[in-house]
């Protein structure tokens, strides 16, 4: 039995009917059917929000940093109980596979753990003075309003990677995310202010700080309603996730008025074979980075350099794969391939095909299928197109399972390869000489935000932080000391002694 939207929305805690309106449609791309109709935000309420940000941003900063993960904590909680209906939310939303529905959903939840940790590790530095009887330190403190932009393809993560750093930082985090995706993110909203909720019933105890209304603020609306936050003086620091077209606009914009920003753009990803990998595990990795999500993510593995001495048995065991992907609906449990997000996905990979048929391309699938019940939907089968050599048409992300393979002799061209295209975010190599692993790890191997060994370039762990390069945008959100781009850093002097020694030795007496 599939899932009911309205059934789902309520055990996620959203009222549905405070939403509606005619202003735009949300549609599954499992089989085009409408999930609902909303209103769109109104500038008037797009500034209130901010406002109500704004204030709460002032009133969060003043809570202890692990009481803040705290909060983090029981949204984690709610999350976890809550994975299966918002796993089958993104699924019927976005069109991904369910398991990668309740993987997105995990994500979520590992990154709350990684910010409850951090909450209580906002480390600062001290640093030797050169004066005597002085002591010099660096601290971090809150940046204020934090805009997350979000697109469809990982509708709720994305958001999550950002704003539980974001809270634990001391921020409050206004969310706009893909109009394409508004359901998961009226959910997700719901459960955060649950998990809020409960942190303030604690606080009735024990005479904490409230986590203050305004705290999460979400954005229902189209381009305009993001270009707006984006513009707005209040937001400190802007985390946009989607095209590089949007991201150097909002770029622009924060430029002009000196805000930070944290972009993470197209990919364009590639994996070199070599001769010496284990070609089942690179045949799994190809597979699963290539076709997973439908081709949708932007980590997915877009051109395949194979070297010249196992092409002709690798690219034939790849196509015998591709042949066979169950494709359908993403709710069943069979399926490895969903359908594309809509009409628009569909039409700019048969483009992309034909222009790499123009630059002498020899493509195996591609074409739409339809699963039952899908008229209105789009399904198609993964395409692998063989180049005789990396063309201009390489140099695009087109958002669809199209993985481009050239044959390489000698892995520094495959390597250029690698960097020639203008985007920059992930990369990987399938190798057991210890050699060649390193020389792509090394600074004139891979310039990619990510590079791998015998992984394919998709599917990270929030571990690591998260981002790229060039046209990527140069952001980097999620582990490790990402955490550093959502808060304002502080140097600190501080004279103990009774002179006034001056730096650089200069004397200025009076
Ligand atoms: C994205 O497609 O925007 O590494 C993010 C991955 C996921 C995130 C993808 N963890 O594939």
């Amino acid at each position: 039995m599939p899932p009911d939207i309205q059934t789902l929305l309520r055990q996620l805690g959203v009222n549905l009917q405070e939403f509606e309106g005619q202003d735009f449609h949300s549609y599954s791309p499992i089989d085009g059917a409408l999930l609902a109709s909303l209103r769109i935000d109104s500038g008037k309420q797009i500034e209130q929000k901010l406002e109500r940000a704004e204030l709460a941003a002032r009133q969060w900063r003043q809570v202890p940093a692990p009481r803040r993960g705290e909060l983090i904590r029981l949204f984690g909680e709610e999350l976890r109980q809550h994975k299966t209906q918002l796993g089958e939310l993104v699924t019927l939303e976005a069109g991904k596979i369910l398991q990668e529905g309740l993987g997105e959903v995990q994500e979520m939840i590992d990154i709350c753990d990684f910010a409850v940790g951090l909450s209580r590790q906002l480390y600062g530095l001290t640093i030797a003075s050169e004066r005597p009887g002085h002591r010099m330190m660096e601290v971090w403190h809150p940046l204020g309003v934090v805009g997350v932009i979000s697109a469809f393809n990982f509708p709720v993560a994305v958001w999550a990677w950002n704003a539980a750093l974001a809270f634990v930082c001391g921020n409050a985090v206004v969310w706009k995310p893909s109009e394409k995706t508004p359901l998961t993110a009226l959910a997700t909203q719901a459960l955060f202010l649950k998990a809020m909720m409960h942190f303030n019933a604690q606080n009735n105890a024990t005479q904490g700080i409230d986590a203050p209304v305004g705290l999460a603020e979400l954005i229902i609306g189209e381009r305009e309603a993001g270009a707006q936050m984006v513009a707005d003086h209040r937001v400190a620091l802007v985390s946009a996730t989607g095209s590089t077209r949007m991201g150097r606009q909002v770029a622009e914009v924060c430029a002009r008025r000196l805000t930070r920003t944290i972009l993470e753009l197209g990919g364009n990803n590639a994996m070199i074979v070599a001769p010496s990998a284990d070609q089942e595990m690179a045949i799994r990795a190809i597979t699963f980075s290539a076709v997973g999500t439908a081709g949708q993510r932007c980590t997915t593995l877009r051109r395949l350099f194979v070297h010249d001495s196992i092409y002709d048995t690798l690219v034939p065991r790849l196509k015998k794969v591709y042949s066979s992907l169950p494709i359908g609906n993403p709710l069943d449990k069979t399926t490895l391939v969903g359908p594309l997000i809509d009409r628009a996905a569909f039409d700019g990979m048969q483009a992309a095909i034909v222009a790499a048929q123009k630059e002498q391309g020899v493509v195996t699938g591609g074409e739409r299928v339809t699963p039952t019940n899908t008229a209105a939907a789009y399904y198609v089968r993964p395409c692998l197109i063989e180049m005789p050599t990396q063309t201009e048409q390489m140099h695009h992300e087109v958002f669809a399972p199209i993985m481009y393979i050239v044959r390489y002799s000698d892995l520094a061209q495959a390597i250029a390869w690698n960097n020639a295209v203008p985007q920059g975010l992930s990369s990987s190599i399938f190798t057991t000489d210890l050699r060649e692993a390193e020389l792509f790890l090394s600074d004139v191997g891979s310039d990619c935000g990510i590079a791998n060994v015998n992984i394919g370039p998709s599917g990270a762990e929030i571990g690591g932080a998260f981002g790229g390069e060039k046209d990527t945008g140069g952001g980097r959100e999620s582990g490790s000391d990402a955490w550093k781009a959502y808060m304002r850093r502080s140097t600190n002097t501080v004279n103990y002694s009774h002179a006034l020694p001056l730096a650089q030795g200069i004397s200025f007496d009076i």
